[in-house]
């Protein structure tokens, strides 16, 4: 596999000389200040290609080029949405830059209620807890019927919770949930933004009578229509699993599973049309065995997130170690082994040292990432020393 690490572009704190030190071989960013909907221009692309080549590294990836919502929910302004997707398809295709990861997630992408998890060892983690996520749901977006989404222990923490939480803590956790982990990577709700929780309850109502079955319709006019384009211009598009992979805010989610994968597969048979393996989305769910996954979607993945979870028995998770978790990246690193252009990122990582005085993306710090990346080029070398 490539090593690859997310950037943010020019202005991320963490230059590409600072990469090249590091072992990165290649970058994954993308275009973040054109709104998703919009083209991707040919000179724009290249500017940033050059930059990145003039370090000696090379553009491996896109995360994300963004599909906009009016695509998922089926909008009225769709057909023109998805000619100005394959218009930037095109422009990646002709400057060089030919794997390109997107995700489907209605509305909100990935979830985590607590940014700042202290663990034993004084590092500091991501984490998902459930009680927290119903709180948010039930009391503060005061989503209708919400309640029946959750079993009645979660609805009993939840009314405990209701008598001790303070404001400070339930302005944190809207904070978290719609504008930290979600301002930098999709355009919907930015940092700075006036009232976020009516932003997002709009938004979350533009999926009304969107179910499973009418996102993955959506979903696979998507790939019909973008697929021939990302074919003739050589490039492979891949999605990324859903996080957490399972259905939240009365939100469908369809790539979550192995069945979810197979019929995404299968919605459009091409080489072109992808999967991007990210192991800690995977592993956050407890109906998934990462490996089993990975052996079975190997020759159909574009690129790879290493990076593992743990699921409590209460049903929250957490992000684990690198070398620990549900995800096995030891058995991970092995089935990729055949693919040594397949660019992987080591992803997320904790907040170690002193990362956490510095104002990292969520999930993006530096020393954190740093240590995953040398411990998973430790078990790569001794993969290609004894397999091959
Ligand atoms: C968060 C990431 C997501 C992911 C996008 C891909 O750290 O896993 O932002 O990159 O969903 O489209």
């Amino acid at each position: 596999m490539e090593k690859t690490w997310r950037w943010f572009g020019k202005k991320d704190s963490i230059s590409l000389s600072d990469l090249r030190q590091i072992g990165v071989e290649g970058v994954v960013t993308a275009l973040h200040h054109i709104p998703t909907g919009e083209v991707w221009p040919v000179e724009e692309i290249l500017d940033l290609k050059r930059y990145i080549e003039q370090s000696g590294l090379r553009w491996s990836v896109v995360e994300s080029l963004p599909v906009a919502e009016a695509v998922k929910y089926a909008g009225k302004d769709r057909r023109r949405l998805i000619e100005n997707y394959k218009k930037s398809l095109e422009n990646l295709g002709r400057c060089g830059v030919t794997t390109v990861c997107y995700n489907f997630m209605p509305v909100i992408d990935w979830i985590r209620t607590d940014l700042h998890r202290q663990q034993a060892d004084g590092t500091y983690t991501l984490y998902f807890d459930k009680a927290r996520f119903a709180y948010f749901d039930i009391h503060i977006l005061e989503r209708k019927n919400a309640e029946a989404d959750y079993s009645a222990e979660i609805l009993k923490q939840v009314g405990e919770l209701a008598k001790t939480i303070t404001q400070r803590e339930k302005d944190e956790l809207i904070d978290t949930i719609i504008v930290k982990t979600q301002g930098f990577i999709n355009g919907n709700i930015r940092e700075g933004d006036l009232n976020p929780v009516a932003i997002f309850k709009s938004l979350l109502a533009n999926y009304k009578g969107i179910d499973r079955d009418a996102l993955r319709e959506n979903l696979k006019y998507f790939l019909e229509n973008v697929i021939p384009t990302a074919e003739e211009y050589g490039v492979n598009l891949c999605i990324h699993p859903d996080d957490p992979p399972f259905s939240v805010l009365g939100l469908p989610r369809i790539v979550t599973c192995e069945a979810d994968i197979d019929w995404f597969l299968n919605a459009v048979d091409n080489p072109h049309n992808g999967l991007t393996f990210c192991a800690g989305s995977l592993s956050s769910g407890a109906h998934n065995d990462v490996p089993a996954l990975a052996r079975k979607f190997a020759s159909r993945t574009h690129f790879v997130h290493l990076r593992s979870a743990n699921v409590l028995p209460n049903g929250d998770f957490v992000e684990a170690p690198h070398l620990a978790g549900r995800a096995h990246l030891i058995e991970l690193i092995r089935i990729f082994h055949p693919y040594p252009a397949l660019p992987m990122r080591v992803d997320h990582g904790p907040l170690l040292l002193s990362d956490k005085d510095k104002n990292y993306n969520p999930g993006y710090s530096f020393l954190g990432r740093m240590k995953a990346l040398a411990e998973v080029s430790g078990l790569m070398a001794a993969v290609d020393y004894y397999d091959k």
